[in-house]
């Protein structure tokens, strides 16, 4: 554990003012060097008080992203086996597919407080606003094959859904199949990439990026795009948010790995899902098609029935839901 961590736990725990000796003596370092440690923490968004002859008391902790902080108390099945943050990252999704080929463990959780060219699917760009969003990505090392991961990006969409229902009271709907919708416009985008072997999945990477205190937005995406704040507006911890996120994750993928469950999972992906019952316009085989969207299969494909009484399986794509942002 870092000294830093230390510092904020112990401090924690005491609840009270703490004398800059009794923490060096517990960190074993000097007062001096306990001093520049409670700067970085203030920097980094604590709260402390420091009052001469009594010493420094934590009134607030920072909504630092760091792996000691969002792996405490987090005890999970399949996810956060090892936790990784970074100030800086081209995307979290590349670094996870970097850590797979160099050997990573399944489970593992990147973060990045800055994305340089954070991906969305098919080439589009994903804008992460530092300190306000989340960009995070979940490397994962599965036994089942490529086609039933194609439900993945359904259950990561279920697992932000409950976290932000759990966490902060929102309660989103799901576009399929991969953004989480709320006021009719987009606060969390999903990107999951699959790397195959011949027929088997050598890793997977599923990244999960959510707007959380953003009070406003680029250009380009400010007429479509929410956050957490602008719902609620309230501020909440990004770190409290990814927990709930990995622990919603970990309990949906648990149930997953049994194709029995299916069913379920996919019966409570249609009731938050934005599309079913609702008029959609979609590209089919190079065509612009317009329909209903009536279900979702078990490969987590949308069914629209379309204006000529025709049934569209559509894999994946882009789908409009008239009266939500294009
Ligand atoms: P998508 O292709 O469905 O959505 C991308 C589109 O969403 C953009 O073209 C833009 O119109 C809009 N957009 C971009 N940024 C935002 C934003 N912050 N809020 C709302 N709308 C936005 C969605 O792709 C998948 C996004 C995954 C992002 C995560 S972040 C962590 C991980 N790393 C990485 O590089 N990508 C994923």
């Amino acid at each position: 554990m870092s000294v830093k961590y230390n510092l904020l736990e112990y401090m924690r725990e005491k609840n009270d003012y703490v004398s800059g000796s009794e923490l060096g003596a517990y960190l074993g370092i000097s007062r001096a060097a306990v001093h520049k440690h409670i700067d970085k923490l203030k920097k980094e968004g604590c709260q402390i008080d420091a009052v001469s002859g009594r010493g420094y008391k934590l009134l607030k902790s920072g909504d630092m992203l760091d792996p000691e902080e969002i792996g405490r108390g987090l005890s999970l099945k399949h996810i956060g086996s090892e936790i990784l943050c970074y100030k800086t990252l081209s995307s979290t999704n590349d670094k996870a597919k970097a850590l797979g080929e160099e050997g990573k463990p399944s489970g593992a959780v990147i973060t990045a407080e800055n994305q340089t060219k954070g991906k969305g699917r098919r080439g589009k760009s994903w804008s992460l606003e530092p300190k306000s969003g989340i960009a995070m990505s979940i490397l994962l090392r599965p036994a089942f094959s490529p086609e039933y991961a194609s439900n993945l990006t359904l259950i990561a969409g279920m697992a932000v859904n409950r976290a932000l229902r759990r966490i902060c009271g929102v309660d989103c709907l799901i576009k399929w199949p991969n953004d989480i919708v709320s006021g009719g416009k987009k606060l969390c985008g999903i990107l999951v990439e699959t790397v195959t072997e011949e027929k088997d999945i050598r890793y997977l990477v599923c990244g999960i990026g959510i707007n959380v205190s953003n009070s406003s937005f680029p250009e380009e995406i400010e007429k479509t795009a929410a956050s957490i704040f602008t719902e609620t507006g309230r501020k909440y911890m990004r770190r409290d948010i990814i927990k709930a996120v990995l622990e919603e994750f970990d309990i949906l993928y648990d149930s997953f790995l049994d194709p029995a469950n299916l069913p379920n999972i996919i019966g409570e992906y249609k009731k938050s899902c934005i599309n079913i019952d609702r008029e959609v316009t979609a590209v089919y085989a190079h065509k612009t098609i317009k329909g209903i969207a009536t279900d979702i299969n078990s490969k987590g494909e949308l069914i629209i029935k379309t204006e000529n009484a025709e049934e569209i399986v559509l894999r994946s794509g882009e789908v409009s839901v008239r009266g939500v942002y294009q």
